[in-house]
C-alpha cells in the first residue's frame, strides 16, 4: 500500500474489490472498507461545493480491510486494526465502506462505534444497510458530527450484494432454482434414464455454485430416485475429485423418510428434513436457520412448488443440445393457462458451458 493515492471513487472501487474476496456464502455481507488520509493542507468541510459532493482529490490509502464471514471482524474494523498493526493514525480520516457501518452489537461491536472512536471524520458508503437489527450507524456518526456521504458507486454495491440484500430485507432467504434439461425441457426420458443430459463442464460450474449457497435443497421424491450427495465438488489439477472447502447444508422438503442408506447422509454438509411441502413453511424454517441463499435443485415437484409460490428469486437453466420429444418435464402444471399470466424472469446473463448454454434469470421486481 505504501505510498499509492486513489480519489474517492477510487477508493471504493478498490472497496469493492477487497469485499468480492470474502465469501459469498454465510449469513453475513461481503464489505470492504478503504481507509483515506484527509487531503492535506485543506479544510475537509470548507471545500465542499454541495453538502454530498465528494471530494475529487487523490489521497494517500491508510489500511484497508474486508470481512472475512460471520464472527470475524467487519471491514471497518479489520481496516481500523490494519492501521494500528502498522501504527497509521486515522484521525481526520475518510473511512471509504461498501455498505452503511453497523450500529449494534452483534457477533462483534458496532462499527460506527469503533470509527468515532479512532477520530474517523469522514464516512461514505456505497449501500444502505438493510438489516434492521444493525442500521442506523450513518446516523450515529452523523450525530456525533461525522460527514456522511452515502450512495457513492451504489449500483455496484447493490449488485455484489444482490443475493444478501434481497434475503437481509425480506427475512427469507434468496432462492435460486437450478434446472438441467434437454432443448425440449425434459429432465429425463421417458423410462426415467436421466444421466448425463447435460455435459461434464456444466456439472462442474454447477458445483461451483454449490460452494457459493448457503443450502442446496432437493424434494424427497428426489432422493429415492436419484440418490445425489449434494455435496459441492471440484477435480484438482491432480483430476481427482474432492469436496469443496465450503459445504451446504442439505435440505430434503416432503414427508417420506430418507433411506438409511442415501448419498446424502455420508461425508459433506449438516442434514436437515423439512417434512412439508409448503414452500413457506420451508423458508421460515432455513431463514431460522440463518440461510441467506437455498439452491433448489430438484426434482420438478419441488420446482413447480416453488414456481407456482412465486418463490423463485433466480433461475438457473443448463440446457443441453439434446433432443428427447417425451419424458419427464423439468416442471409441472403451474396454474397457467393464457400466455398473460406466464410466469416471466429477466435474463442477466448467458454463458456457454461446454457444449450446454447457461442462462442467470431472476424475478421481474
Ligand atoms: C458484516 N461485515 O463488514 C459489515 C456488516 O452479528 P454481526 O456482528 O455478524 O453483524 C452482522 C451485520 O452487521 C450484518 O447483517 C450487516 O447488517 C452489518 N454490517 N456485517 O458481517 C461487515 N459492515
Ligand atoms: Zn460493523
Amino acid at each position: 500500500m505504501g505510498s499509492q493515492h486513489l480519489t474517492i471513487d477510487g477508493a471504493m472501487s478498490r472497496a469493492l474489490e477487497l469485499a468480492a474476496r470474502g465469501p459469498a456464502y454465510g449469513p453475513n455481507p461481503r464489505v470492504g472498507c478503504v481507509l483515506l488520509a484527509p487531503p492535506t493542507g485543506t479544510d475537509l468541510l470548507r471545500d465542499r461545493a454541495t453538502p454530498e459532493a465528494v471530494d475529487a482529490r487523490a489521497r494517500r490509502v491508510l489500511a484497508e480491510g474486508y470481512h472475512r464471514g460471520a464472527g470475524t471482524p467487519h471491514a471497518e474494523a479489520a481496516a481500523l486494526a490494519d492501521a494500528r498493526e502498522r501504527g497509521i493514525d486515522v484521525r481526520g480520516a475518510t473511512a471509504v465502506v461498501t455498505l452503511e457501518p453497523c450500529a449494534h452489537t452483534g457477533r462483534t461491536p458496532p462499527c460506527a462505534d469503533a470509527l468515532l472512536a479512532a477520530g474517523v471524520a469522514e464516512v461514505v458508503h456505497a449501500v444502505d444497510d438493510p438489516n434492521p437489527a444493525a442500521a442506523g450507524g450513518a446516523a450515529r456518526l452523523r450525530a456525533a458530527g461525522v460527514r456522511v456521504v452515502r450512495g457513492v458507486r451504489a449500483a455496484e454495491g447493490t449488485a455484489l450484494l444482490h443475493v444478501w440484500l434481497t434475503a437481509a430485507a425480506r427475512g427469507t432467504p434468496y432462492v435460486t432454482l437450478k434446472t438441467a434439461t434437454s432443448l425440449d425441457g425434459f429432465v429425463a426420458a421417458q423410462d426415467g434414464t436421466s444421466r448425463w443430459i447435460t455435459g461434464p463442464e456444466a456439472r462442474a460450474h454447477a458445483h461451483r455454485v454449490r460452494a457459493t449457497v448457503d443450502a442446496i435443497a432437493v424434494g424427497s421424491g428426489t432422493v429415492r430416485a436419484d440418490d445425489p450427495a449434494l455435496t459441492a465438488r471440484a477435480t484438482g489439477p491432480d483430476g481427482v475429485e474432492r469436496l469443496a472447502d465450503h459445504q451446504p447444508l442439505r435440505v430434503v422438503v416432503g414427508r417420506s423418510g430418507i433411506p438409511p442408506q442415501a448419498r446424502l447422509r455420508g461425508e459433506g454438509g449438516a442434514l436437515v428434513h423439512v417434512r412439508t411441502h409448503d414452500v413457506r413453511e420451508v423458508l421460515a424454517e432455513l431463514g431460522a436457520r440463518d440461510v441467506r441463499h437455498v439452491l433448489l435443485e430438484g426434482g420438478p415437484t419441488l420446482a413447480t412448488a416453488f414456481l407456482a409460490a412465486d418463490a423463485v428469486d433466480e433461475l438457473h437453466a443448463y440446457v443441453a443440445p439434446v433432443l428427447l420429444g417425451a419424458g419427464k418435464r423439468v416442471v409441472g402444471d403451474l396454474g397457467v393457462t393464457t400466455i398473460g399470466a406466464a410466469r416471466r424472469f429477466r435474463t442477466v446473463e448467458v454463458r456457454r458451458v461446454g457444449d450446454d448454454a447457461l442462462t442467470v434469470s431472476r424475478r421481474i421486481g
